[in-house]
């Protein structure tokens, strides 16, 4: 069994411990349907899952976690670019749940629900990769981050701390199964906690409102449709905590989100890479624009330019860096990658730029590259979708930006020089299809020329959407 989570629970089990998508689960039954498939996993190097919101996601990675088995959870919405460089890159040699892929030249093997075992894994070692989740960076295709068991455990436990999280929590969320946010605190940290988790299929307001849960989970994109719905709004006031992040909760949905539900949000910070490490305490005080304090065992400095450590005065701006037992392993196969993230000294760069204040109170101010773009809460990198387009054959030169959006945060937009007769709709479907649909550039500018310096490089602040 894993210690990172385990049957075992202070509260007795329910047919419903876990929900996902309609389709209720016992913490006994999922743990059986786990041990079953970790018993045919057992010694694989890695193996890949198409992670879409099911239960079968939730069995899947509770297998691997079992078995000490690395999973890679792939996008569902990914399209064969995309999917061929996670599968190939990861050295997975099993496609799970594989649903419609039957392309991915890898054997695949169905999530049986109704299988169960009560067989005994040894337990993994804390430094055993848990899960390899990939994700953009600047340029090129997205990296391998491979978590260790003992990463997950640590960030769980410190949220737990945090926001007072107890098995007595039905926590709520509908959040993507791929990524830091839904699947290890959305899924993981309910198993670890023992709380119920109620999965809603997509996060929308209408089946946030009906899942009477008591925790809340969502980037800002679902806070602001939230109260774009104000009776959906107004039944989340019965609830405890309304936690965002992600990607910066804009102040004035933090405000309209305490005026509909009488709730002040919890904000905290994050990267696939460092898990999270920085967030507002239950008991503490929830300021807008602040995404709190670093959880227990987590360290932060903010270095300036010249690499001097900033003040903290709430003003000084300067790089955030991580000392943490949350951190990654580093990006699989790519040393290079890895070593530019840790100071000579060990710290993480997050390449995140904030304040801090005299009382510790973090802020982020944005990101040091324009070409990491957040949208809807998901990280995209500029470069992956230029170079996505000038795959088309009508392409000749492309430049990705994003640009303030009240509902995204941001939105990709792409200034496109075309040499042949081509539709915006045309190329946004082509990365779309290519890449991962919520990678499309959601507004394509045809321009004659892209404004470069003299050094022939594309000066996309001069670029405006
Ligand atoms: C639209 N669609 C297309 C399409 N255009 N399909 C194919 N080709 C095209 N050209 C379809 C989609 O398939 C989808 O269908 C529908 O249109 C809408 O898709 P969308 O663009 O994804 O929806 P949108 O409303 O924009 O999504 C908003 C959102 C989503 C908030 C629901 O962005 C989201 O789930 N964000 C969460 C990201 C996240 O979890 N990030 C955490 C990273 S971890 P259909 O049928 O599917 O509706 C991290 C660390 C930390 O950051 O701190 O947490
Ligand atoms: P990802 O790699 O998808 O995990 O994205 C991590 C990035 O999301 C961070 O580097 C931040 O830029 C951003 N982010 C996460 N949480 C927050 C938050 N609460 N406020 C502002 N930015 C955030």
């Amino acid at each position: 069994m894993s210690a990172l989570v385990s049957l075992d629970s202070p509260v007795p089990d329910r047919f419903d411990a876990v929900t996902v998508a309609g389709e209720a689960m016992s913490r006994e039954a999922l743990f059986g349907a786990a041990t079953a498939l970790a018993d045919r996993i057992a010694g694989a190097r890695a193996v890949a899952l198409r992670a879409d919101a099911s239960s079968a996601t939730v069995v899947a990675t509770l297998a691997g976690l079992i078995a000490g088995v690395p999973v890679v959870p792939v996008p569902p919405d990914s399209g064969p670019l995309e999917r061929a460089h996670i599968l190939s890159d990861s050295g997975a040699v099993l496609l799970l749940a594989p649903g419609p892929w039957t392309d991915t030249g890898l054997p695949t093997m169905p999530v049986d629900l109704t299988a169960r075992s009560a067989s005994t894994h040894r337990e993994p070692a804390p430094d055993t990769t848990a899960l390899i989740l990939y994700t953009s960076g600047t340029t090129g295709p997205p990296k391998g981050v491979l978590i260790p068991h003992v990463a997950i455990a640590a960030g769980l436990d410190g949220l737990t701390e945090a926001w007072a999280w107890t098995p007595d929590d039905v926590l709520v969320h509908g959040l993507p199964l791929f990524h830091v946010h839904g699947l290890v605190l959305g899924v993981l940290g309910a198993l670890r906690v023992g709380s119920r988790v109620v999965h809603t299929g997509r996060p929308t307001p209408a089946a946030y409102a009906q899942a009477g849960g008591s925790m809340y989970f969502g980037v800002p994109t679902v806070w602001s449709r939230v109260t774009r719905d104000e009776d959906s709004a107004r039944a989340l006031t019965s609830a405890r905590l309304l936690v965002s992040g992600s990607a910066p909760l804009p102040v004035p949905v933090f405000e309209r989100l305490t005026e509909l539900t009488g709730h002040r949000p919890i904000e905290r910070y994050g990267m696939t890479e460092t898990l999270i490490t920085v967030s507002t305490r239950a008991d503490g005080e929830r300021r807008p624009g602040f995404v709190g304090l670093p959880i227990a065992g987590v360290r932060t400095r903010l270095v300036g330019e010249d690499g001097s450590a900033c003040p903290y005065d709430g003003e000084t701006v300067g790089e955030l860096q991580i000392d943490s037992p949350t951190l990654f392993q580093g990006y699989l196969n790519r040393p290079d990658a890895t070593a530019e993230t840790l100071t000579p000294d060990g710290w993480f760069r997050t390449g995140d730029v904030a304040v801090i204040d005299a009382e510790g109170r973090h802020r982020i101010v944005g990101r040091a590259s324009t070409d990491l773009i957040k949208t809807g809460g998901y990280r995209v990198g500029a470069g992956e979708v230029e170079a996505s387009l000038l795959a088309h054959p009508a392409v000749h030169e492309a430049a990705v930006i994003g640009v303030a959006h009240p509902d995204l945060g941001q939105e990709i937009v792409a200034f496109v020089v075309s040499g042949a007769e081509v539709t915006e709709r045309q190329l946004i479907d082509h990365v779309a299809s290519g890449l991962s649909v919520h990678k499309r550039p959601r507004r394509v500018v045809f321009v004659t020329e892209l404004p470069r310096n003299a050094m022939g490089k594309v000066q996309k602040k001069l670029l405006t959407g």
